[in-house]
């Protein structure tokens, strides 16, 4: 996994103490990653041939869409507690994605949002894309996560 933030190893330390290899990248006042980057970070992850390597971009929906990383897929997160409509108000981020994860939904009783209607609103900018509706925290929909990465890293390995 490579981790992309301003500032702070946190996120590379989480996913380390969860047992997968990790490396963190500081962009200070860069607001995405880049390809140059992600290069770099591959040589120190050494990832073995057909493992599946996950970069978590700087958090926001503008930039990170715009830049070529060399992967295979983009993913994006959003969550329950945000508005419905993102999709719309950053439809180059949802253009560019072939996944969106709804994640918190076990926070669905107390917030109100919109969740048939995000995914419409995903689905007219970008018609194609996929959505998922998952609880990072309660483990809701991740088999179906799981099932799409290790489908779409089966078809990249061919
Ligand atoms: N209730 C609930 N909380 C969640 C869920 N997933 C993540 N959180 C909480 O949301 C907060 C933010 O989680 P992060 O994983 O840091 O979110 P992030 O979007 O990756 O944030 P950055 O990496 O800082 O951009 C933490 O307090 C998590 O515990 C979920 O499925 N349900
Ligand atoms: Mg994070």
């Amino acid at each position: 996994m490579i981790e992309g933030d301003q500032e702070t190893a946190n996120d590379a330390d989480r996913i380390r103490s969860a047992g997968a290899k990790s490396i963190q990248i500081n962009t200070g006042k860069g607001c995405h990653l880049d390809a140059a980057m992600v290069h770099e970070a591959l040589h120190h992850l050494e990832p073995k041939d057909g493992s599946a390597v996950l970069i978590e971009n700087v958090g926001n929906l503008v930039c990170p869409a715009e830049f070529d990383l060399g992967e295979a897929h983009k993913v994006v997160v959003i969550s329950v507690t945000e508005g419905a409509d993102k999709p719309l108000k950053y439809p180059d981020m949802f253009q560019a994605a072939d996944l969106m994860l709804i994640n918190k939904i076990d926070l669905l009783p107390y917030v109100n949002f919109a969740i048939d209607k995000c995914e419409e609103y995903a689905r007219r900018v970008n018609p194609k894309i996929r959505c998922l509706r998952v609880s990072a925290m309660k483990g809701d929909g991740m088999d179906k996560w799981m099932k799409w990465l290790e489908t779409e890293l089966t078809l990249a390995t061919l």
